[in-house]
């Protein structure tokens, strides 16, 4: 969806934003650099770097990091934060700090001061914070750790100035913490062997006493085994001394130490009386009350995207734009220009480009994507959607999942491959694993779920629960078979709440054109070429062949028309064009509820994209993603024969 460069730029004096996750860095990266990257309100919005030249200063290259709970990495995503402090040459830290929740923030102020590397400390929701009645002594912070603070509210844009002046004579914090005896006198053993780096000896070998286990490719390339066993022994022997693993004992010094500043620079008026948004916030992840919210917000979500986008806009764009205006004239022109008939098809015939591809592109998903997207978009930054992790934490805990892992799959129903990535957030493989197949499964992505919806709704209230109850008990029984043979454990559930938020106009819309964007860059250069393929196979013949070879499935098994075999095939580009497929033919009066249905679910359980099987290739290597789809697509038939068997044997009416 953006640009992303796993090279850091060689030029340019490099100012890094680091931070808690959901802290605001991404929003205060838009605005040092009038680029977009995604911002929203819920944690691991971010997992790759994000690069730009600053706007005041086009030598400067700010970077933009994944949030990270402390710069000892539990997960990909925080290695790449980590890495990058590591290994890249610095000008300036912005450490992005959440006002009102300082002392989370302050953690990773002592790990930045540790390395020696120069750094602002950037109280950002400075808003949240006074409504919340938390007062910072920003002169106070300053002087404790010897480096500057600005206080910003990245969303209304105040204090960027300040902050673009303090860049420029940022230095290293001069604070120093001590830890107890035998963890400085192994500071000082380990530092004796280490080699010089970017970042200070000592904060290196706290890392490596924490029990890092991120940084042994780093150690292999500086150290000599020899000295790596030293390494270790010298921290097995402080281990010795503890019951508690040696990254927890650091934390909690630490913790200490920092309950001794915030005592000195933060002050809280008592208001211990619940805001409205901290009481729908907890309400809507309530065992009982969280429920009807949930059904409430489908509900508008399926008035808003299933009726007024599938239906009242795609009738507008299809019938109207594209049936009484585009498509006829542009077959007038083509025939009054282009006097070749194969031209002429390919362009305006069955499978033709203008009325194939840009149609289904266009009039059929463009008016649910875009309702899709703004309401997506507003439930992403309302707080609302890691509440929901919370509440079906319990239904995922069965299959070896945690709610953290329910975030990546919420996200997956905006775009499957984007959520693959977001499984770096997770913290072991076990977990990437499963969440990424299940995604690629049973989680529809946003221009798909838009056209099942708007299929469905032509359909009955019945046709859409039976969909979504095939769904949802593929995901329990898959996850659940795949939590017993993938080998490895899951881990705890933390997830960090955000505030439940009024989301803001602007955010929300340039979020949608910034997908939308992507979506007209991305997916309709591929339904062009699936219409090409079409088209082509239909010329030579290949077509009903291919139909002839398909029909025990598709029309034997699946109970489907034939034509809808070019559907399937179109799906395997993108099985939100393959739906688009199927809501043409249901347009035509093809299809009957019961097939509407079955293809549907079929289509679904599809893998979602091209993008999303390169993605998965990416990110969890050719094997498995072959493996993956060698299950899938069989699975998707019998699942769907399964499913039309049942219907047609109880003679279920929709
Ligand atoms: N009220 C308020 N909200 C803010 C402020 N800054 C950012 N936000 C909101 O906080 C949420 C998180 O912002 P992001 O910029 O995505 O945060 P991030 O630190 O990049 O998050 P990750 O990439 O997930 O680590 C969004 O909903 C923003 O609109 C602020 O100063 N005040
Ligand atoms: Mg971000």
């Amino acid at each position: 969806m953006h640009q992303h460069h796993k090279e850091v730029m060689k030029i340019g004096k490099k100012v890094v934003l680091v931070g808690n996750p959901n802290v605001g860095k991404s929003a205060i990266f838009g605005l040092l650099t009038g680029r977009y990257v995604m911002v929203s309100n819920y944690p691991g919005t971010t997992v790759e770097l994000m690069q730009g030249y600053a706007t005041f200063d086009k030598e400067t290259l700010l970077i933009d990091t994944p949030g990270v709970n402390s710069l000892l990495p539990m997960s990909e995503d925080e290695k790449v934060t980590r890495d990058i402090l590591l290994n890249e040459e610095i000008e300036t830290v912005i450490q992005v700090v959440d006002a009102k929740n300082l002392r989370r923030g302050l953690l990773i102020t002592i790990q930045l001061a540790e390395m020696g590397l120069p750094f602002i400390l950037n109280l950002n929701m400075e808003d949240e914070a006074r409504s919340r009645g938390i007062s910072i002594d920003s002169k106070k912070l300053s002087e404790e750790f010897g480096v500057d603070t600005v206080a910003t509210v990245a969303t209304q844009k105040k204090g960027i100035n300040n902050l673009v002046q303090k860049i420029r004579d940022s230095r290293a914090s001069s604070y120093r913490m001590e830890y107890s005896r035998d963890i400085e006198e192994g500071i000082k053993k380990i530092e004796g062997i280490l080699p010089d780096t970017n970042i200070s000896k000592r904060s290196i070998a706290l890392m490596l006493i924490a029990g890092d286990k991120s940084l042994s490719e780093w150690l292999y390339k500086h150290l000599s085994k020899k000295d790596i066993s030293r390494i270790e022994k010298i921290r097995l022997d402080i281990q010795r001394g503890y019951d508690e693993p040696l990254g927890y004992i650091i934390n909690t010094q630490r913790l200490e130490c920092l309950d001794g500043i915030l005592e000195k620079a933060v002050t809280r008026s008592e208001t211990d009386t619940f805001t409205i948004s901290e009481k729908i916030g907890s309400l809507s992840m309530h065992p009982v009350f969280g429920v009807p919210i949930l059904i409430f917000v489908l509900f508008l979500m399926y008035k808003f995207v299933g009726e007024f986008g599938a239906q009242t806009m795609v009738d507008y764009f299809e019938g109207v734009i594209f049936g009484e205006y585009v498509n006829p004239w542009s077959i007038k022109v083509v025939e009054a220009l282009i006097p070749v008939g194969i031209i002429q098809e390919l362009l305006v015939g069955q499978y033709g480009i203008i009325t194939m591809a840009l149609t289904y592109a266009l009039a059929i998903i463009l008016p649910v994507l875009a309702t899709f997207f703004i309401a997506f978009g507003i439930l992403e930054d309302s707080g609302y959607l890691p509440r929901l992790a919370i509440m079906v934490n319990r239904a995922f805990n069965v299959i070896g999942l945690n709610g953290k892992a329910v975030l990546p799959m919420v996200l997956g129903l905006g775009c499957d491959t984007m959520a693959t990535m977001t499984t770096r957030i997770l913290e072991t493989r076990k977990e990437r694993i499963i969440v990424t197949l299940l995604l690629a499964l049973a989680v529809p992505c946003s221009a798909q779920l838009g056209v099942i919806l708007g299929m469905l709704s032509g359909v009955s209230l019945k046709a859409g629960i039976i969909w979504a109850g095939v769904m949802i008990m593929v995901l329990l029984v898959i996850g659940y078979l795949a939590s017993l043979i993938v080998p490895g454990k899951g881990s705890d559930f933390i997830l960090e709440l955000p505030p439940i938020r009024m989301p803001h106009l602007e955010n929300i819309v340039v979020k949608t054109l910034a997908r939308i964007e992507w979506y007209l860059k991305e997916a309709v250069p591929l339904f062009i070429l699936g219409t090409l393929i079409l088209f082509t196979f239909d010329k030579i013949g290949l077509l009903s062949v291919i139909e002839e070879a398909a029909s025990p499935v598709v029309v034997g098994f699946l109970g489907l028309p034939r034509e809808a075999t070019a559907a399937f095939l179109i799906g395997f580009l993108r099985r939100d064009y393959g739906a688009a497929g199927l809501f043409a033919l249901q347009m035509d009066g093809m299809l009957d509820p019961i097939q509407i249905l079955v293809s549907l679910v079929t289509m679904t359980l599809f893998v979602p994209c091209i993008a999303n099987f390169f993605m998965i290739i990416k990110e969890r290597g050719v094997k498995i993603a072959i493996l993956m789809v060698s299950f899938i697509f069989p699975f998707a038939f019998i699942i769907g024969g399964i499913l039309n068997f049942l219907l047609r044997y109880f003679e279920v009416v929709l």
